[in-house]
């Protein structure tokens, strides 16, 4: 059994990431969604870590083999509790990929894990969660970026914070 970790702030889950868990999840027999949980940074969060996961719970639901599960402090001792064999990261650009192969490294000096690139689909090259919740704020049109679900609790959220 090959299991694979796909990390990340999810905040919200966006078109971008569920390309790259779905194409993990043909690659791996199982597959977590491991949404982090950082206290410090939870003020800056448009949605709570119960929220990204109830959204990331109802998006992933149509692949049988990923789970969703939250996490706290390093990557990897989640990777050594869950006997994870690799951690899956989507690369957008260049710029991810001198982040991303730091982290990458870091996290093989901690641990044995693995870390596996996958080339992100080009109609999601520019996708970020940053950048649609700001588009989103300004009122510009998200709809092809995120699910449908998503679409609907972040117009939500953006009129509660606008009262
Ligand atoms: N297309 C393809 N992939 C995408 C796209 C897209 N449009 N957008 C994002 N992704 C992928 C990327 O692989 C990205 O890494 C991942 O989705 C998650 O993206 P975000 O933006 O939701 O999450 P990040 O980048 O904020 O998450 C960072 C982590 C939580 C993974 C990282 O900070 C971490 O591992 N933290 C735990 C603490 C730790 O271990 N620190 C030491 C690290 S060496």
């Amino acid at each position: 059994m090959r299991r694979a970790v796909c990390p990340g702030s999810f905040d919200p889950v966006t078109n971008g990431h569920v390309d790259i868990v779905s194409r993990a999840a043909h690659l791996f027999d199982e597959v977590i969604v491991a949404v982090g949980v950082n206290k410090s940074k939870s003020r800056a969060r448009l949605f709570t870590a119960d929220e990204r996961m109830e959204m990331l719970e109802e998006v992933c639901a149509e692949f049988p083999n990923v789970r969703v599960a939250g996490f706290e402090g390093l990557l990897t001792t989640f990777c050594q509790q869950h006997d994870v064999d690799a951690i899956v990261k989507g690369l957008r650009a260049v710029t991810d990929f001198d982040y991303e192969l730091q982290m990458a490294q870091m996290n093989s000096s901690l641990t044995d894990v693995e870390t596996v690139f996958v080339p992100c689909s080009p109609e999601y090259s520019f996708l970020a969660s940053s950048l649609v919740k700001e588009v989103a704020t300004f009122g510009g049109d998200v709809s092809g970026l995120v699910p449908p679900r998503v679409l609907e609790r972040l117009t939500a959220r953006l009129a509660e914070r606008a009262r």
